[in-house]
């Protein structure tokens, strides 16, 4: 994680008042009597006002003199901020890192800052969230926030710095050192705290391209992680990377030259006690059974991931497909340019935050988009060409449910399909058996053609519902769920196609509470997880861990 000195937590006890059904406007929110509390990070909406809507606001104060720079990980659905009676701006999109620079004077003094959260649901096309999608509105600061003292005169400091492995095999690699503002200086470069080299600075970044003899590469194995450290006279930050080079060519991602086969599962940061926000131990005890299965790979549905997360599979050799906010968007939604705007927004947001992660291997968006359409054609069109401009060095992708009638195939660095041949997509057949092979097979076939034959393939979704204890056989069950896994592994296993799934999906998560699709959704979640919403095992999940272990051996 990108990690600045003089940065102080807000996380803790923050005061907090609930307006339902409203977003009040400013003079209520600075007026509102704050009686109650919630912690920081936390979703107000998991126990008490649980299935309401509104406008969590939320005050604490803070200590602090001129240039200041205020850090939110992550809100949701949207937030605006004010410190003292000002107002420093908005955060439109969920799971997104907003920063704000002010100038608080030139005397140390307290102030107050509140924050107005809304998880009223905005239906209009430009928004990013709708109810429709099949995850749960939680609202609430669900991660953390800080302030960082700037020391500089003028508010100017480093704002990122990006480091872009290029050979893990020379130990070649490039540094870039952003600044806030354009600067006059000279900075220090160290590798690990020994000393790499001294740039002049004159504009707002700087780079740094070099080899390392010796320096060991990132690898799911061996995980070895290193640290820069960027030292200017008004300021100093550090960052981890690995080094490691992906490649995505003849039908294979590889990486350090190896062809990887993914053995993985979707995941969403959530649990039904806390919404999106999971305490850090909720978040690593995740990681671990999900290492522990024998899995190598996550797919990080359907929004930007938080920072201990990536921290986290960085450590475990954990491969990350990480994706920005999207779910089965029409084309009307697709061609409104008030949604590309911020489509465009949140993913340079969660890259430029990202980048260093070793973890990551694939930038996904608009998942399940519809991928039939010009309009949608031309948003993935624009926002591949901003993750190519921002990032060279990772494969682009979506999530596609279109097959052969999808139009932007041919714009993915890597095609992913998410399928659901028992559930959704095909019928059982007479005999009760199931044609998931068939399936998958055809697709194969599909994607052998030469049109897309050199384009890596994985299984984005594949997966079947299972409500615990049903030991029925029939769907629903426990048993049912088992043999649709069973039957991906067999063919997983036997594909060189196929460069690997994410199974739908890790643990139940909770979902929509309205009456569209509440009978798909049995208790309001989604319950295809391998493990409950309190991370139990179904029966899938044991013969996951014992097939996968079993390739170890
Ligand atoms: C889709 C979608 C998932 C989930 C899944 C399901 O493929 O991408 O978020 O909704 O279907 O369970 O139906």
């Amino acid at each position: 994680m990108l990690e600045f000195d003089n940065t102080e937590s807000l996380n803790g006890l923050w005061q907090f008042a609930f307006c339902p059904n409203a977003e009040p406007d400013e003079k209520t929110v600075l007026n509102v009597s704050a009686g109650e509390y919630k912690i920081v990070p936390g979703c107000f909406d998991t126990q008490s006002l649980f299935g309401k809507h509104g406008t969590g606001i939320y005050r604490r104060t803070f200590t602090g003199k001129e240039w200041l720079q205020l850090r939110f990980e992550g809100l949701g659905l949207r937030g605006r901020v004010w410190v003292d009676n000002i107002f420093l701006g908005s955060l439109d999109a969920p799971f997104t890192p907003y920063e704000f620079l002010f100038n608080a004077g030139p005397e140390e003094h307290e102030m107050t800052l509140t924050v107005a959260v809304s998880n009223i649901i905005d239906e209009s096309d430009g928004s990013l969230f709708h109810e429709f999608y099949d995850f749960y509105s939680f609202g609430g600061i669900y991660r953390s926030v800080s302030v960082r003292h700037l020391a500089s005169s003028d508010g100017n400091g480093i704002s990122n710095i990006k480091v872009t492995p290029l050979d893990a095999s020379t130990g070649h690699f490039r540094v870039q050192v952003d600044f806030l503002k354009s600067v006059q200086t000279t900075l220090q470069l160290l590798l690990d705290g020994a000393q790499l080299a001294n740039l002049d600075v004159a504009g707002a970044s700087a780079v740094w391209e070099g080899t390392v003899k010796g320096l060991v590469p990132w690898t799911p194995e061996v995980p070895v992680l290193h640290t820069v450290t960027v030292k200017t006279p008004m300021d100093q930050a550090k960052t981890e990377f690995g080094s490691r080079t992906l490649a995505w060519n003849n039908g294979k991602i590889t990486l350090n030259g190896k062809p990887l086969k993914l053995y993985g599962l979707c995941r969403h940061d959530s649990h039904p006690d806390f919404g999106y926000a999971m305490s850090e131990t909720l978040v690593l005890n995740d990681l671990y059974l999900i290492k522990e299965s024998g899995c190598n790979f996550i797919r990080g549905s359907h929004y930007t991931q938080s920072d201990f997360f990536l921290d986290c599979c960085d450590r475990l050799g954990l491969l990350v497909w990480e994706e920005s906010c999207g779910w089965g968007n029409s084309e009307k939604q697709c061609g409104n340019e008030v949604f590309r705007a911020a489509q465009l927004d949140q993913t340079q947001r969660m890259v430029e935050r990202h980048y260093n992660h070793p973890s990551i291997i694939l930038w996904g968006v608009l998942n399940e988009c519809d991928s039939t359409c010009n309009a949608t054609r031309e948003i993935l069109q624009q926002l591949f060409c901003l993750l190519h401009q921002l990032d060279h060095s990772r494969p682009v992708v979506f999530a596609s449910n279109r097959y052969e009638a999808d139009i932007a195939l041919d714009l993915c660095d890597v095609i992913a399909f998410n399928t659901y041949p028992g559930w959704y997509d095909d019928p059982v057949v007479a005999d009760g058996s199931v044609n998931v092979k068939r399936h998958l097979k055809d697709l194969e076939t599909f994607l052998s053609t030469p049109a897309y034959a050199d384009k890596p393939w994985l299984i984005s979704e594949i997966g079947a519902a299972a409500l615990m204890g049903d030991h029925s056989g029939f769907r629903w069950s426990e048993e049912y769920q088992e043999k649709i896994l069973t039957e991906v592994l067999d063919f997983l296993e036997a594909s060189s196609r196929c460069s690997g799934i994410s199974w739908w999906l890790f643990a139940n998560a909770n979902t929509y509470l309205g009456t569209s699709n509440i009978l798909l959704r049995p208790r309001g979640f989604n319950n295809k997880g391998l493990l409950s919403e309190y991370r139990k095992p179904k029966l899938a999940w044991h013969t996951l861990c014992r097939r996968l272990n079993s390739y170890n051996k």
